[in-house]
């Protein structure tokens, strides 16, 4: 523990587009899974505090949803959720996947970005999958975009580079009080946590357009005197052809689904769960303000 006046803290801000690796690198920083990851874009869909703890230094990472042109409401309230978290933060931490290079999407990023009076660091994730020579061209035109205080050759997957990103990290938060306890890792409610471990199912076991109308709301959570717990999520979808997709053959894919996420939250919460789905099809609930605020979106925005 350090004396007090000798600690540091502060708030970085993830940013970047749709699949850069925002939340592989939030995990792997925190060293333990707190927000969800999928090869599919626009897995996050709200700002996700991971507090990550290194010397004397609390550092508050805040994953956010990737930044895209929104047409949705949801989407709308996503895109405006990340740029929330850019907004309040000490720090942004610009994520660039090196293999995908500057698209469209992290041109208008830069662009806005630039007009954000805060420092901008850049991560170059991905490095596994390019060749190094490219990497230095790559830094040095995202830096012509937009002011980039200092930037990071990482891969969030295979955990390279983060050593010394941490410990930059550590060293640039300003002088203060922790603003957390230091065993907290997250700030997703449990009933949160338990909806998302389900989407990332949904969004690891279904294709196309399913995951992406796809919400889930965690309906009970019951504690049970044995101290295993039952918790029964609904899942909203778009359309009667999505849920059909959804339960699958006499119900084969989402009792997959159920297995899995019982899987993951049994390990995650340290105790026995039992896991309820219920799918039903509900159009135009990306639209309605009810399933967008059981997300935490559009509360402040
Ligand atoms: N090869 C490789 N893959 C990575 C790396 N980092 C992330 N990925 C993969 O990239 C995909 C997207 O990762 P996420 O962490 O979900 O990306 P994100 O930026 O949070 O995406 P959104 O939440 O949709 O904005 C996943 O399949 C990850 O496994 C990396 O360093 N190397
Ligand atoms: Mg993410």
């Amino acid at each position: 523990m350090a004396a007090a006046g000798e600690t540091r803290c502060g708030l970085v801000a993830v940013v970047g587009a749709p699949n850069a690796g925002k939340s592989t690198l939030v995990n792997a920083l925190a060293g333990t899974k707190v927000t969800i990851v999928s090869p599919k874009p626009q897995t996050t869909r709200f700002r996700i505090r991971a507090v990550v703890m290194h010397q004397a230094a609390q550092i508050v990472l805040v994953d956010t949803p990737g930044i895209f042109t929104p047409r949705r409401r949801l989407d709308r309230a996503m895109v405006a959720a990340a740029w929330g978290g850019a907004q309040d933060a000490d720090l942004t931490l610009l994520i660039v996947d090196a293999r995908a290079g500057i698209t469209e999407s992290v041109r208008a990023i830069c662009d806005r970005l630039a007009k954000v009076r805060r420092p901008v660091w850049l991560a170059l994730n991905k490095v596994d999958l390019i060749e190094p020579p490219r990497l230095l061209p790559l830094a040095a035109e995202l830096n012509a975009l937009l002011p980039i205080a200092e930037t990071f050759m990482i891969s969030a997957e295979k955990q390279r580079g983060l050593d010394r990103l941490l410990a930059r990290l550590a060293e640039a938060m300003p002088p203060g009080p922790y603003l957390f306890p230091e065993d907290e890792l997250s700030d997703l409610p449990n009933r949160m946590l338990a909806a998302e471990i389900v989407r990332e199912q949904i969004l690891r076991q279904t294709h196309q357009e399913v995951p992406h109308h796809t919400t889930v709301e965690t309906e009970s959570w019951q504690e049970r005197p044995d101290g295993s717990v039952r918790i029964d999520c609904t899942i909203y979808v778009g359309r009667p052809s999505q849920k059909a997709i959804l339960i699958g053959d006499a119900g084969a894919r989402v009792k997959a689904i159920g297995a899995g996420a019982r899987r993951e939250l049994t390990a995650l919460l340290e105790r026995r769960v039992h896991l309820f789905l219920n799918v039903k099809d509900r159009p135009g609930w990306d639209e309605e303000t009810g399933r967008i605020r059981a997300l935490g979106l559009e509360q402040d925005e």
